[in-house]
Formats: structure tokens, sequence, C-alpha cells
């Protein structure tokens, strides 16, 4: 065990005595690491280095996380629910804090591990399909009455299309770029595409829609699975949770399940967006949030799916064109076979647009 994540595990009030840390996942921004205590049921806890180059206020994190958390947990209480779920918990340190600095500046924080449950990275069928979209219904639903300016912005700038795509053109200016025919690929995608990039910030200017709290990340494996009924039970990774358009969240919920062969995949060809999938969470979602969308909510989810791909890919790509300085990788090329795998996914979906459309209308017509 490494000896100073095991002294930094100890600033936590834990349940007993530590036997076990772990990388934990495989986050591109914090590390996380899951710690184990024996001699208690809650035997788990994760431990969390935040990059405070991404979040440079962690403090607010923590507040807007612990606000949520709170919310959800008291509601989940009023709500006559038969099945399991769970809200992860910030832990405090021995001496009362949400967080611990270490000597080098580093800033820790700690959560509950949601017991008996595991993170899966991809769909593996149409149950889990609509189970993931449940959790995130399950999620918005819960937080869909915390006004949104009751949360602080953690990240300006963070799931907003057009400014990403600002700091594209800034780099293109400024950096010098190979060309290869990968590189040049990618910028024909974006510049096919700038004019769409404001669909969703042009419905907010006009107010078709309306800030609310968002997830910020509700990627597959960020849905916790129950270990014996296969169940969603809690959405995890609420570093992101803050105001914003839902939009993004219920696109990137689709852009994540409905790319079988995951973010990661070497050969950014094969990537196809899944319809069934893209069915399935949808049938898990929209019963739970009938009350709370309006018709231009319905209206949107095809562009955000769309959007939102568009958008990791222009990130992943101008991360790369920076010189890797947001995203972790493990080779020079990995930011820009990322770019392609969304961009390739982007595409797909293009070509199934009507498909995709129909799956909504059907759903709007039972809601
Ligand atoms: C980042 O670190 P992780 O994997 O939880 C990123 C998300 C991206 C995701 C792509 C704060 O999340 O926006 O969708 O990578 N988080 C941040 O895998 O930028
Ligand atoms: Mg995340």
């Amino acid at each position: 065990m490494n000896s100073v994540i095991n002294t930094i595990a100890h600033q936590f009030a834990h349940p007993g005595q530590i036997v076990a840390i772990k990388p934990l996942g495989n986050g591109n921004i914090n590390d996380t690491f899951l710690v184990s205590c024996a001699g208690s049921d809650d035997h788990q806890f994760v431990l969390q280095r935040i990059n405070t180059k991404v979040f440079r206020q962690p403090q607010w994190v923590m507040e807007n996380m612990k606000i949520v958390t709170e919310h959800i947990h008291h509601k989940r209480q009023t709500l006559e629910m038969t099945r399991r779920w769970e809200t992860p918990r910030v832990i405090l340190t021995t001496a009362g804090g949400d967080h611990f600095e270490d000597e080098a500046g580093s800033f820790w924080r700690a959560i509950s591990f949601i017991d008996q449950s595991e993170a899966i990275d991809r769909i593996e069928d149409q149950a889990h399909a609509v189970e993931v979209g449940f959790a995130l219904g399950m999620f918005h639903g819960l937080v869909s009455d915390i006004p949104a300016a009751s949360l602080r912005d953690t990240l300006v700038g963070f799931h907003i299309t057009p400014a990403y795509l600002e700091q594209y053109h800034e780099v293109l200016l400024n950096a010098t770029i190979r060309q290869t025919p990968e590189i040049d690929r990618c910028l024909q995608w974006v510049s096919d595409r700038t004019k769409f990039a404001t669909v969703l910030e042009d419905a907010k200017r006009s107010g078709a829609v309306s800030l609310r709290i968002m997830h910020g990340d509700p990627k597959v494996n960020n849905v916790m699975i129950d270990v014996t009924t296969q169940q969603a039970i809690s959405m995890v990774d609420l570093d992101t949770v803050k105001p914003g358009l839902i939009h993004y969240d219920i696109g990137d919920c689709l852009r994540s399940g409905c790319n079988p062969l995951g973010e990661e995949v070497e050969d950014w060809e094969a990537v196809r967006f899944e319809v069934d999938r893209c069915e399935g969470i949808l049938q898990g979602y929209l019963p739970q949030m009938k009350t709370v969308l309006t018709p231009v909510d319905y209206d949107l989810i095809y562009d955000s799916v769309r959007l939102i791909t568009f958008e990791l890919g222009l990130r992943f790509l101008t991360d790369h064109l920076a010189g890797n300085q947001y995203f972790k990788v493990t080779y020079p090329e990995h930011n820009l076979h990322r770019a392609m795998v969304q961009f390739r996914l982007m595409e797909s979906l293009e070509q199934q647009e009507k498909a995709v459309r129909q799956i909504v209308e059907s759903h709007r017509s039972i809601a």
C-alpha cells in the first residue's frame, strides 16, 4: 500500500482498520482509490484527489455535493419506493472538515462507497440500458426542486459547447499543427458543424429551456448496479453537479450508453451508435421525467445527443492540439484517437436521426 495515500486515508473518519487501498475506475481527471477497512459493515470508502487544475475552487465542489446529497437523502425518505436507491455521502475528516489538504497542497476528500454494487463500463444488454436511463431519471427527478441558483458554478464553461469551440479556435491559431489525414478529418468534422454548436445555448438564450441542476457526467459507469438484483441503485461521481441544462446530461447518457465499443476503442471506424440501446435508456428515463419535461425538452433530445458527442470529440481534439493538458493520457495521440471515436459516433448517430426521433416521439405520445 502506498504509504502517502495510506497516511491520507487515515485523516478521514473511517470505520475500522484500513487493510487495503486500490486505484478505482478509469477517470480522466481526478485520482480515485477504494479504501477497504476491516471489522465493519461500512467496510469500503472512496478516496479522491481532486484535480485542482480543472476544479479551481474544489471547496465549491464539496459545497455543491453536500447540498445535493443531503437534499436527495431527505427527499428519498419521503418517497414510497419498493426498490433500493442510495446516495453517496461525504465522509468528514477526523478534525470534522470535508476535505484534507496534504503538504504538497493536494485536495483530498472521501465519500461512501455504495455497498454491494458495481460500476459497469459499457451497457451489457437491454435491461442494463433501461436501468441506466432509470438512474438518470431518478437523479434528475430527485434534484428537480433544488433551485439552480443555489449551487455554485464549479467549472465555468463546462458543457457550454460554443465556449469549447472558442477555445478550439484559439488553440488552432496558436498551435503548430502537423497535418495528418487523421487531423484533417477531425478539422473537417468540426468545421462542418460550427453552426450547429449553438443549438442548446440559443434555446437557453431565447428562454425556450432554462437552467436546472445537472449531473454533468452521467456516463454508464457512473450508474452503480446492485450486484444481486442487477438494478441501478445510485448515480455517483457528483463532482460536476452544478447549474446547467439537463439536455447535456440526457445527451451524454445516450452518447455513452449507445456506444457498445466504448470511448477507448482502437478501431474507431468500427464505432456505431446503437439505436436499440437508445430505446432502452429512454424507456428507463422518460417515464420518470413526465412531469418535469416540457415539449421543447422532447424536441431537443436528438440534438442534445448529437451536440454532446460533438462537444466531447471537440474537447479531446482541442486537448490533443494543445499538448494534452486537461485529460490524462497514456500515449501522445491518445486524445486524438478519443476524438475520432466520438466524431465517428456522432456521424453514425446522424445517419440514424430518423430512428432516434421516432423513439422520442413514441415516448412523447405515452407521456
Ligand atoms: C471526464 O474523469 P471522468 O472520466 O469522470 C470529463 C467528462 C467527460 C469524460 C469522458 C470534469 O470525466 O466531461 O465526459 O471524462 N470530466 C470533466 O470520459 O471534464
Ligand atoms: Mg466525472
